[in-house]
């Protein structure tokens, strides 16, 4: 054995030792500690920072009816995070990307370019710049110039997409990333991100001051992203720098009474939000999939990757400074889970206004009966170490296959019914599962946060990407309608994606 293999052997059997560490911990009730943090809560509550920003507009380059036409060019650029400049993954050279905006029924093209220069070689085998795009969220179909994940671009080469959103729902809230097995998690932590906004019409929503928030974290050394380890790959990567729309703790104005809309994305590879406003409720309008029959007032909304959630949030007439904070949430992993971090801070002030929240907002919202004589597929997600624990390397699989280019669990689906998906975690950690182009209703959550699971359960929510608790499992109601092709499931901690827990689903 060289010393190199020696040691790469090494240091997976530290890994294999501290992952057996946690759960064990866990099993008996200890929390997410990895190792060195006590019981306490660590409390990040940063100055106040800059003025509120909203993520710049993508312009739109048609000037034909119903097309909304972008360029988005994924490169490398200086961006200022929290006072440090540092060379991120950008498209079109802002963090967050520029927002892309439509309504239902639009046609949608993006003239897509890759100018990430070569960096070498990542631990999966990849080339660093090998990218393409995954419009995460829309109900598209997935396959040629659409949203289509097989696709890869190389260095300089460009592609025209074209999404026709003739049947997306009404409005809903999305974003947009790269999605190249192996390289996913590296290039959103380094910075590909973007929100997708699908307008909706609703007049009982139509005059209420409105903010998309960008929600994602980083940490950087030599003014570049820090690069993955090998546990960040277990654990699923978290940053020190935790940022709302590029700023750390932004102040976002509001008068006493006042009623804002936000649509929030988490757009993080791992960290999990469990959100709280200080004094306030938030009112959940909409999720994944599109609005709710009314708004559900909770005192706390958790958020794992991938997953998004439309607000409103009516101000008090107390004016002052409150805090929007994500507080612990312990998902398996992560020094989040023993971290109560300030996000961003509401100003309430000035000259009150006379708002109020609507009573009903989408009456075509509905939970859907489930129809008798529907398949019914079972997902088992799982951690492991392939090669065996001695040795060999971290590795997710769903139903026993670890996906990679050559093998991977195939879900073949008939189109034109409904399926009963159930998602088993087999695993200490918590793994946000979304599937592409379909959304999916909620029947039952077992495990895991309980308001989370109160919601989901009884709302008429739409989602695409639903947790699944540690060792708990999820059922879901998925429509399988309007689009064939080839498209992917998968864990949206997108590093288990990058090792191995995704699967196909081939509709016909
Ligand atoms: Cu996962």
């Amino acid at each position: 054995m060289t010393k190199r293999c020696a040691i790469w052997r090494l240091s997976w059997i530290i890994v294999a030792a501290l992952w057996i560490t946690q759960a064990m911990a866990m099993m008996g009730g200890g929390g997410g500690c990895m190792m060195g943090c006590s019981s306490g809560v660590t409390v990040i509550d940063p100055p106040r920072g800059r003025p509120f920003q909203d993520p710049p507009l993508a312009p739109n380059l048609s000037t034909t009816p119903g097309v909304v036409e972008v360029n988005l060019e994924a490169k490398v650029a200086p961006v200022n995070v929290n006072g440090t400049v540092a060379n991120l993954q950008t498209y079109n050279g802002v963090f967050p990307g520029p927002t892309i905006r439509v309504r239902r029924g639009d046609t949608l093209v993006i003239n897509f370019r890759n100018s990430l220069p070569f960096s070498g070689y990542n631990m999966h085998g990849y080339p660093r710049n090998l990218t393409n795009l995954h419009t995460h969220g829309l109900h598209v179909s997935p396959i040629g110039n659409s949203d289509n994940v097989m696709l890869n671009f190389g260095e300089g080469e460009s592609f025209q997409f074209v999404y026709d959103l003739s049947l997306h729902p009404a409005g809903n809230f999305n974003f947009y990333h790269p999605h190249v097995h192996g390289n996913a998690a590296e290039q959103v932590w380094a910075g590909l991100v973007g929100a997708l906004e699908v307008e909706d019409a609703t007049p009982m929503l139509a005059g209420y001051e409105t903010h998309l928030l960008v929600l994602k974290d980083i940490s950087l050394s030599n003014s570049a992203p820090t690069l993955h380890s090998n546990s960040d790959f277990m654990n699923g990567k978290e940053g020190n720098v935790v940022m709302v729309n590029g700023l750390v703790n932004p102040v976002l104005t509001m008068k006493p009474g006042q009623i804002q809309r936000w649509k929030i994305v988490n757009a993080s590879n791992a960290r999990f939000y469990k959100l709280n406003l200080a004094n306030h409720n938030l009112h959940v309008v909409g999720t994944d999939g599109g609005l709710l029959d009314k708004p559900y007032a909770q005192s706390t909304v958790l958020l794992s990757p991938g997953e998004r959630v439309d607000i409103l949030v009516k101000a008090t007439t107390t004016k002052g400074y409150y805090k929007l904070k994500a507080l612990p949430y312990n998902r398996g992993a992560g020094a989040s889970a023993n971290q109560e971090i300030t996000l961003m801070t509401v100003n309430v002030t000035g000259s009150a206004v006379s708002q109020s929240l609507p009573s009903s907002i989408n009456p075509s919202a509905v939970r859907l009966s489930v129809p008798s004589n529907i398949p019914v597929r079972q997902l088992t997600l799982r951690m492991g170490m392939m090669g065996g624990m001695m040795g060999g390397s971290m590795s997710a699989s769903i139903n026993g296959i670890v996906y990679s280019d050559t093998s991977a669990f195939t879900l073949n689906s008939t189109l034109g019914g409904y399926e009963i998906w159930e998602i088993y975690n087999q695993s200490m950690m918590d793994h946000p599962f979304h599937q592409h182009v379909n959304h999916a209703q909620v029947l039952a959550i077992n495990g895991g946060d309980a308001s989370y699971r109160n919601l989901l359960t009884t709302a008429p929510a739409w989602k695409d990407t639903v947790i699944v608790p540690a060792m708990g499992s999820v059922r879901l109601l998925v429509p399988v309608k309007d689009f064939a092709g080839l498209t992917v499931f998968h864990c949206h901690i997108l590093e288990h994606e990058d090792i191995g827990m995704m699967g196909l689903w081939d509709i016909r």
